[in-house]
Order: C-alpha cells, then sequence, then structure tokens
C-alpha cells in the first residue's frame, strides 16, 4: 500500500484532533501534531524511507520509536489503531464539526458532551435556536459564526481544491494510457474550465477497449469504490474522496462531447438555445440538423462553435458571462499562457518558511523558462515564520546580489513579502525597503477587522511609497477561510492610481485574487502579477493554477505584468504616484 505523505499526515492529523475531542493528554496529542508537521515538511517520500534498509522512521524529526510503529502501521495496512478505536467511541459527526469555523477541538467535544448530535444540520439548529450560547466558552456571538460557517460549509461539501483534483486527475490518465489502442484521455467539466474547486472529475476517454479500460479503471490502486459501472461509463470513488466519471467515446463523437461535459451548465443551455435558433439540435452526440436529423458537427469543438457562427470560446470561459455575444461579435480577448509568464514574483526561501535556498528557487525557475524571480521572504512581525529583521534582510539583499551573479540571463530580485500591520504600517523600516527591488505587502494578522477599517489600513499601507504589490489580497484559503472583507472597489480605484499591481496568488488553496475579483481590477485599469507564493521548488508549478484564474478573468498578455522582460517589468512596477 503505496500512502502519499499527505494521506500519512491526514490521518494523524485527524487522530490528534480525535483525541483531543476526547480531551486527553495534551503532551501526546502534540506528538501527534508534531509529527505530521514533520512529514508534511519532507521532501522525500515516508515510504521510500521504509523501503530503505539503511534508514529508519526514527530519523526523522519529532518521530520517536512509538510513532514511527504508528506510521509504519499506516504505510502497511492505511489506518492507524489509536485512530480507530478513537472513531469508534466519537461520533462520525465530530470530525465534521471541526470544519466549522468558531468550533476547535475542545468545543466540539463541549457540545458532543450536551448534545446527542448526529449532523451538521442539528447542530446549526441548536445554534439558530440559541442552545449553544450557555456552553463554555460559547456565546451568542459564537453561535451566529457557526450559523453562517455551516451555511459556508453546505456550499463547499464534497469539493476538492483544484490541485488535489489536477493531481489525482494526472495520476488517474497517465494510468490509463497503458490501455492498449488509448488516444485520447481528457479532463474535461469544471477541471478544464479550470475552476476553484472540482466537485467530481470527468474524464473522457477515446480508442481502446472499454471493456479493457473499465478492467484497467477497476484494479487502480488508489480507487476505493464503484459507484456505477455501463457498457461506455463508469464512475468510480478514489481513497481520498473524488468522485470520477470516465467517459468512453467513439472518436467521431469526441468534439461534441468534450464541449458537452466541459461545461459549465450555463454555458450550455444558453448554447443549446442558440442551436434551436439556427435549426439545430446540439447534445453530446454531435450538432444535428432539425430537418434532416443530418450530423453538421461533432467531431472537434471547433467545428461545432464554428457552425454555430461563433469563435472558438476557450473552456475557462465558458460561465455565460458573456462570452457568447463576444464570440458572436468575434471580440473575444487572446487569453495570456502559461508559457507567457517570464517570471515569479513571490516565493519564501530557508531563511524564513522555505525549504529551499535562493539558489535553488532560481536554478528551479530559470529551468521553468523563467527570466527573473523576486525572492520575498516574510518580515518580523511573522514570528513564527521566522521572518526577518532589518538587520537580516540587508544581508539577504547582499547574498541574493552575489547570487545572481552566478546566473546567465537571469535576474534575481532582493524582494520581500512585508507584513501590513493592523494601523496599515509597513513591518520594515523605509530605508530597507528602498533598497529592495520588488516590496509584496500582505496581511497576515487581525483579519476580522470590519471593512471600513479594513479598507483603511490598505489604503494606508498603500501610502508607502516602496509598495509595489499586494499579496494574496482578500487572504481567503479556498474551502477553508473566507476573505477578509474591505471595500473592493475602493482599492482598486486606489491601486490604479498608485500603480500598485495586484497579486493572483497560484497556490490551489489561497487562488486570491479570485477569478472575478480579477476581472474588475482589469476593469479599473488595475495591473496583475501571478505569483506562487513557493516555499519549496516543486511549488513553482503551481502557477498554471493562477494562469487559469487569470484565464477565468479574460486577461491577456498585457494585462499581466509578468509577462514582460525583467528590465521593463521593474520599470512598469514602478510607482506613479
Ligand atoms: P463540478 O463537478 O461540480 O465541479 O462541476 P462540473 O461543471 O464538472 O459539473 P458536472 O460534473 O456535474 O458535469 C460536467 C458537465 O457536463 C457540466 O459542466 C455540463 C454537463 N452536464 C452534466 N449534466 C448536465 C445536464 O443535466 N444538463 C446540461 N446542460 N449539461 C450537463
Ligand atoms: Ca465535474
Ligand atoms: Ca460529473
Ligand atoms: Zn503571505
Amino acid at each position: 500500500m503505496a500512502m502519499e505523505n499527505k494521506e500519512i499526515v491526514t490521518l494523524l492529523e485527524e487522530t490528534a484532533d480525535l483525541m483531543e475531542i476526547a480531551g486527553q493528554d495534551s503532551f501526546r496529542i502534540r506528538s501527534y501534531r508534531n509529527a505530521a508537521r514533520a512529514i508534511e515538511n519532507l521532501t522525500e517520500r515516508v515510504v521510500d524511507i521504509l523501503a530503505d534498509p539503511e534508514r529508519k522512521l526514527t530519523d526523522i524529526p519529532y518521530i520517536g520509536q512509538g510513532m514511527a510503529a504508528h506510521v509504519e502501521q499506516i504505510c502497511h495496512e492505511g489506518k492507524l489503531s489509536t485512530r480507530e478505536q478513537l472513531a469508534a467511541k466519537i461520533p462520525a459527526v465530530a470530525l465534521e464539526m471541526l470544519k466549522i469555523q468558531g468550533l476547535g477541538p475542545k468545543s466540539v467535544g463541549t457540545v458532543l458532551a450536551h448534545f446527542k448530535i448526529k449532523s451538521l444540520d442539528e447542530l446549526e439548529s441548536l445554534a439558530s435556536e440559541g442552545r449553544l450560547r450557555d456552553l463554555p466558552r460559547m456565546g451568542e456571538k459564537l453561535e451566529l459564526k457557526i450559523i453562517k460557517s455551516i451555511e459556508a460549509h453546505k456550499q463547499t461539501a464534497g469539493r476538492f481544491l483544484i490541485g488535489t483534483a489536477d493531481e489525482q486527475a494526472r495520476e488517474l490518465c497517465a494510468y490509463l494510457a497503458y490501455c492498449p489502442g488509448i488516444q485520447k484521455i481528457t479532463p474535461a467539466g469544471s477541471l478544464r474550465r479550470g475552476a476553484e474547486t472540482i466537485g467530481d472529475l470527468d474524464l473522457l476517454v477515446t480508442g481502446g477497449e472499454p471493456e479493457a479500460i473499465t478492467k484497467r479503471l477497476l484494479e487502480f490502486p488508489k480507487m476505493a469504490d464503484v459507484l456505477a459501472k455501463g457498457p461506455n461509463k463508469v464512475s468510480i470513488k478514489l481513497k481520498q474522496g473524488l468522485q470520477v466519471d470516465v467517459r468512453m467515446l467513439e472518436p467521431e463523437s469526441y468534439g461534441a462531447a468534450l464541449q458537452y461535459f466541459t461545461g459549465s451548465k450555463a454555458h450550455n443551455v444558453v448554447l443549446r438555445d442558440r442551436a434551436k435558433r439556427m435549426g439545430y439540435k446540439l447534445n453530446e452526440h454531435g450538432l444535428f440538423s432539425v430537418e434532416d436529423e443530418k450530423l453538421v458537427a461533432a467531431r472537434t469543438e471547433q467545428d461545432i462553435y464554428k457552425n454555430l457562427g461563433l469563435a472558438f470560446i476557450e473552456p475557462e470561459m465558458r460561465e455565460n458571462l458573456g462570452e457568447i455575444d463576444a464570440a458572436e461579435a468575434d471580440e473575444l480577448p487572446d487569453l495570456v499562457q502559461l508559457k507567457d509568464i517570464l517570471g515569479d514574483l513571490h516565493m519564501h526561501t530557508t531563511a524564513t518558511d522555505g525549504k529551499c535556498s535562493i539558489r535553488e528557487m532560481a536554478r528551479a525557475a530559470q529551468e521553468r523558462g523563467y527570466k527573473y524571480v523576486a525572492i520575498t521572504d516574510h518580515s518580523k512581525a511573522l514570528a513564527m515564520a521566522n521572518g526577518m529583521n532589518e538587520k537580516r534582510v540587508l544581508e539577504q539583499i547582499q547574498e541574493i546580489r552575489k547570487a545572481e551573479k552566478e546566473f546567465e540571463n537571469f535576474r534575481i530580485f532582493a524582494g520581500t513579502e512585508v507584513d501590513i500591520h493592523q494601523n496599515g504600517m509597513l513591518d520594515m523600516d523605509d530605508e530597507v525597503l528602498a533598497q529592495l527591488d520588488a516590496v509584496v505587502a500582505s496581511v497576515h494578522s487581525h483579519m476580522n477587522l470590519p471593512a471600513e477599517q479594513m479598507t483603511e489600513r490598505l489604503l494606508r499601507a498603500f501610502e508607502n511609497p516602496y509598495l509595489r504589490i499586494l499579496g494574496h489580497p482578500t487572504g481567503r484559503l479556498v474551502l477553508r477561510r473566507e476573505p477578509f472583507t474591505f471595500y473592493m472597489e475602493a482599492i482598486l480605484k486606489e491601486a490604479r492610481r498608485r500603480n500598485i499591481a495586484m497579486e493572483i496568488n497560484s497556490f490551489p488553496d489561497r487562488l486570491d485574487l479570485k477569478d472575478h475579483h480579477v476581472r474588475l481590477a482589469k476593469q479599473h485599469g488595475v495591473k496583475i502579477v501571478i505569483s506562487t507564493d513557493s516555499h519549496h521548488t516543486k511549488h513553482l508549478s503551481h502557477m498554471k493554477y493562477g494562469v487559469l484564474v487569470a484565464r477565468r478573468a479574460w486577461l491577456t498578455k498585457k494585462d499581466v505584468l509578468n509577462t514582460l522582460p525583467p528590465e521593463k517589468f521593474l520599470e512598469v512596477l514602478k510607482r506613479k504616484d
């Protein structure tokens, strides 16, 4: 059983959560959390360490004899006895409750000790009836927060980050590609549209024998369940929860199926209406003439859009947000592409909470074909990330200048991700900020301010003449934390006036700004920088998710600053107020 590090981390975390709900010894709980952190930070797979007779799990920090045995059990059996025993005593709803903002393990334990509830719906009822407020550490405000959070949770329950879905899709596609005769395996649906969360995977397959493909699919090591099985369609559930619909198609109707199953539903509804008005019928088998039932187009998506009198619409734009009118008028934007990106302007190194050195990050970026990066480690206020004070920043600038000389035709900009204090001041002296090439400023604390105050805070930060890019502007975590609130239009107007760029943070659990805010930013004439916020060289590849957000916002190459060559980029990034 090849458990990936992530799955091991999840099991250890859940065990710690359950122990905490059960009110167990905090020292033991911490040992599970520390082990989870340590494994999360490993750059190699735990199963590879286990398989190596020369090495021991106890060489990993925070993993002693006892914990090593637990991790080994997880790797061999895919489960952990301690967790199973706890789960037998604690209602299943407990782990679900932990996903609700405002409820930590202690409060979950308290609620479950007072009320026998089995679902979040029941928890919501308790909160709306005001029955939670008198429990220890609760109150009316928290009840409201819980209700709001349960509502948000219902919208997103069972959905997955695009990064997670994309990784699973790649793995499954590579696995299926071994079937003899297979021609194409393409993800459709929300993944192809680059949506920020994915409900289920829709894979389309052409070529090969459906029976052979089905057989191989059912032997996929990461499959948990078969949900449905027909001659040309199989639905399975993967171990980490994602559902996959695999459809096997004839190459002749591939384009029609791809169009249909890419969606979105809203886009397809309008397209079908349009077909009807033109005397056609459009479905997953093709575009047909109503009069004589003759097939008009089916092999490619291009054929279908063309016969409907439309320019080809990129999947990321298919949300019924004006793209069909624009296609009819032949006014669709020429969307920015991953290959247009020449630099990455947000990354961390071992100086703070990153896992790789300046040189490693730069080398990996150069190997991706970039012409520049900015090293943007944390500032001192972020103590838990080992944020840097002015002295360390000045030293790092020297180190960056030295490292840059070792590269040919590649720039390493000295930058920072400086914290924005609650009062809007930046967490670094101006004299030091002045020496940096690229200042990214971000909010990492006091995120619950009222919109009015958060707006003031950001506007105050903008007054600092060295601030160039606002990092992850809304602070949201996809599926986990709501964005903080401020007056977006006021911020965009001021950003435009001062020539401050907004970041699209490409990390799959941030994607911040999100697509509709990016579109708004473009309408306000605000420049965008797409960055990864990498903490490891392997994160540099997240750039593709940020580019998807930009494409969903209809951005072209010229809307994105880091498509410019390095010198031009620095020039355009300069403040103009
Ligand atoms: P998801 O899975 O919730 O992230 O979102 P999608 O867009 O992948 O939705 P899904 O998996 O239910 O269906 C994939 C595509 O198939 C969808 O975008 C449009 C098409 N489709 C599925 N069912 C219907 C339907 O009943 N009517 C129409 N017009 N299209 C459908
Ligand atoms: Ca889907
Ligand atoms: Ca589906
Ligand atoms: Zn940050």
